[in-house]
């Protein structure tokens, strides 16, 4: 397999976000978010871990960009952090937020990387939070000025925008489980923030198109391959629903599909959280849909589990090789993934914005062979020709990730770079996956 397989206009990239990298939490101008209020909490973060300096990348972002220069990457997918932006969320903006980012895609710019910007990846103000965050329908209001500042004050250079960042993650772990800020639980705390997560969805595609006709505009969402335990009536049920709240919830309505009510009849509780034309509000034609894709999943029937009476067997109970984050090592969900999106008539175009793998890489002699991952990313990638070359419209790929990071919950323990961090001297070491990567792309 070659690069060139992929045909010449293929757009290959590494991705970071800003709470995962930046460091520089509480100065600069900006405010608090919910991360940074998480991660201070104890017993919140393995390890006890907080994202306070991270990779500080706000001050390396010089040598991260000249790194991914040196690997080849010509594209670069990176989240703006709204408290940055904007310290309370709402009115006050910060002036040397919007000069970081400035500097951010100048530089990159100047050194022929293309940005690619998301919008919002799961670092809300901390003010917002506290009066309700996405549960409060006045986030509405909120995401419009922030995302129409962001396309305002970047769009002139910026042209790829992605929206939100897995929305299922962000609203399923933070507000539903309470392993993932702002900690909250419950099914009430659940729908409304899962109904104004998908109204922003499409309210930030529309914004960014009014206020830059110009941009190319998606987002993303995560997607695991799912299959059923047996083949046992009961367990291809239990798929079905874990594929629905999983890989649908989030999707369908912006394909003007609405919520997959019809699979999950509990996310009818919903409709209480709509106002008139809501249902043509959550509809939006993007320009693509940003796939990010790790592993598989395998679901069963589980008469205790409420709301869906299904669960996910996991991977350390299946016998199955596993990452660093204790999914499966199962590069094929991406092949999987892609086939899956291409049965949707109203999905113009895929990027594959996240893929990667988490391995326990050892610094030795200072060199990371970190072969296990090159191994992984070398399958991603060969399922995505294989659904290439079966007509998905798939044109681009960013890996997950150009830095190890901070990866919430689970803290720094688990390295997704392709170039690694110590975080006591900040020092940089490119693995060999990251050279691996730079003569695949140079190819
Ligand atoms: O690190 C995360 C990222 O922030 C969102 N997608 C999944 C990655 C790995 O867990």
């Amino acid at each position: 397999m070659k690069n060139i397989d992929f045909g010449n206009n293929f757009t290959w990239g590494a991705a970071i976000s800003a709470s995962q990298t930046e460091g520089a939490y509480n100065s600069y101008g900006k405010g608090m978010s919910i991360w940074d209020d998480f991660s201070s909490k104890k017993w919140k973060i393995k390890n006890r871990d907080n994202n306070k300096t991270a990779c500080d990348f706000y001050h390396n972002y010089n040598e991260d960009l000249l790194l991914a220069k040196h690997l080849n990457i010509k594209h670069f997918r990176f989240s703006i952090s709204w408290p940055r932006l904007m310290p309370d969320g709402i009115g006050a903006i910060n002036s040397e937020g919007i000069d970081f980012y400035n500097k951010v895609i100048d530089r990159c710019l100047e050194l022929d990387i293309t940005p690619w910007i998301t919008i919002y990846h799961w670092d809300l103000p901390l003010f917002l939070e506290k009066i309700g965050g996405w549960t409060n329908r006045e986030i509405l209001i909120y995401f419009f000025d922030y995302v129409k500042l962001c396309a305002t004050k970047f769009g002139d250079r910026v042209k790829h925008w992605m929206v939100l960042n897995e929305p299922m993650a962000f609203t399923g772990a933070g507000y539903f489980l309470g392993v993932h800020a702002p900690g909250r639980r419950g099914l009430s705390n659940f729908l409304p923030a899962l109904h104004h997560a998908a109204l922003c969805q499409s309210i930030g595609g529309r914004i960014i198109k009014e206020v830059r006709p110009d941009a190319e505009v998606g987002t993303t969402f995560s997607f695991s391959h799912i299959e059923p335990k047996s083949q046992k009536e009961k367990d291809i049920l239990a798929a079905k629903k874990i594929d629905a709240l999983l890989n649908r919830t989030f999707l369908e309505p912006t394909l003007g599909l609405g919520y997959p009510i019809k699979e999950l009849p509990f996310l009818r509780k919903i409709e209480k959280y709509f106002l008139p034309r809501d249902e043509e509000k959550l509809k939006f034609q993007f320009d693509f849909i940003g796939a990010q894709v790790y592993t598989r999943e395998i679901a069963r029937r589980s008469p205790f589990i409420p709301y869906i009476n299904a669960n996910i067997v996991p991977a350390v109970k299946r016998n199955v090789d596993l990452t660093a984050m204790k999914w499966e090592n199962y590069p094929n969900a991406l092949y999987h993934t892609l086939k899956f999106l291409s049965t949707y008539k109203d999905i113009k175009k895929i990027y594959v914005t996240e893929n990667g793998a988490a391995f326990p890489d050892e610094l030795i002699n200072g060199q990371i062979n970190d072969t296990k991952r090159i191994e992984y990313l070398q399958k991603s990638i060969a399922g995505m020709l294989k659904a290439k070359n079966e007509g998905v419209n798939v044109q681009g790929y960013f890996l997950w990730s150009l830095l190890d990071n901070f990866e919430w919950a689970e803290g720094y323990h688990p390295r997704f770079g392709i170039i690694h961090i110590d975080y006591e001297t900040q020092k940089r070491t490119i693995k060999q996956s990251g050279n691996w990567y730079r003569d695949f792309i140079e190819e």
